[in-house]
């Protein structure tokens, strides 16, 4: 089994210092969660920045700032912008962050519904403008799927040739209102749904993050925790930082006998080169 690859996902676009007063905002907040994140073991960072006043933004100065301030503490970290944002945003605004020439980046791989009125739109359109941006600039893609549907649009895609690259690589995000839930089931069906060769991460939405990262240790998967999933470390405790969700992760990894990666360890198993 490959060792295992703890991506930090520290901010989002959703959750709000009301929810946790540690979710980072500001360019030196971020930097400093990265960091913390890095230290307990996370390899990869996925990115969205906000405005100081927590609104997101996928603003391309805002993102080159945030990586510029990330890259100074930890050189090594693989950062991963996020190209989903927030649900209101255009496919333009969305796409900012590739003009940097990321390593690797998000590839929404469908539509879904997000809560309330909320509407993720991810139409086929779109997704193969997305795709033909990141290879443009040879960013790789992270397949971000939600439901079962959207391996099957990644993998047609893929094989037409509209998504680059040898593999595919899937983050399975489970537990989005009107996607899929994150039973071990749930679980299950999505891995037996991917080609065998593809690369596989889990993030857990709230309650569901530490059970499915668990899960995903044991089967060989990868692992996202942070703020954007849950900023919960326990039922009813706030975590103080992104860190203490890597540090569990790090402390299940240990007990189920699992071998963590550094930076340049992922790399070789993403198959990404530094930048
Ligand atoms: N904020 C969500 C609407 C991604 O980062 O690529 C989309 C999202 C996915 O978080
Ligand atoms: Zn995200």
């Amino acid at each position: 089994m490959d060792k295992l690859i703890i991506t930090a996902a520290i901010c989002g676009a959703e959750v709000s210092k009301k929810k946790n007063p540690a979710v980072p905002y500001t360019v030196s907040e971020i930097a400093r969660e990265a960091k913390l994140a890095y230290d307990a073991g996370a390899s990869v960072l996925h990115l969205h920045v906000r405005e100081d006043d927590g609104s997101p933004t996928q603003s391309k100065e805002r993102f080159a700032a945030c990586i510029d301030a990330v890259k100074a503490v930890c050189p090594d970290m693989i950062i991963q912008p996020s190209t989903g944002g927030a649900v209101w945003m255009s496919a333009a605004e969305r796409l900012q962050p590739v003009e940097l020439n990321p390593e690797y980046a998000t590839l929404s791989c469908g539509t879904c519904n997000f809560g309330g009125d909320a509407i993720f739109i991810n139409t086929e359109t779109m997704i193969i403008e997305f795709a033909e941006a990141m290879r443009a600039r040879n960013v790789v893609p992270e397949c971000e799927v939600f439901d079962k549907g959207m391996i099957d649009m990644a993998v047609r895609l893929w094989k037409k040739g509209l998504i680059p690259g040898d593999r595919l690589r899937f983050n399975f995000v489970m537990g989005i209102t009107g996607a899929i839930e994150g039973a071990a089931r749930d679980l299950v069906f999505l891995q037996g749904s991917i080609p065998e060769d593809s690369l596989w991460t889990v993030s857990g939405i709230g309650r569901r993050e530490m059970p499915l990262a668990a899960m995903a240790i044991s089967m060989g998967g990868h692992v996202r925790v942070g703020f954007e999933d849950n900023v919960f470390l326990e039922k009813g405790v706030l975590a103080e930082s992104n860190a203490q969700l890597v540090e569990k992760v790090v402390k299940l990894a240990q007990l189920l006998d699992r071998k963590v990666a550094t930076p340049d360890e992922a790399r070789a198993i993403l198959g990404l080169s530094k930048r």
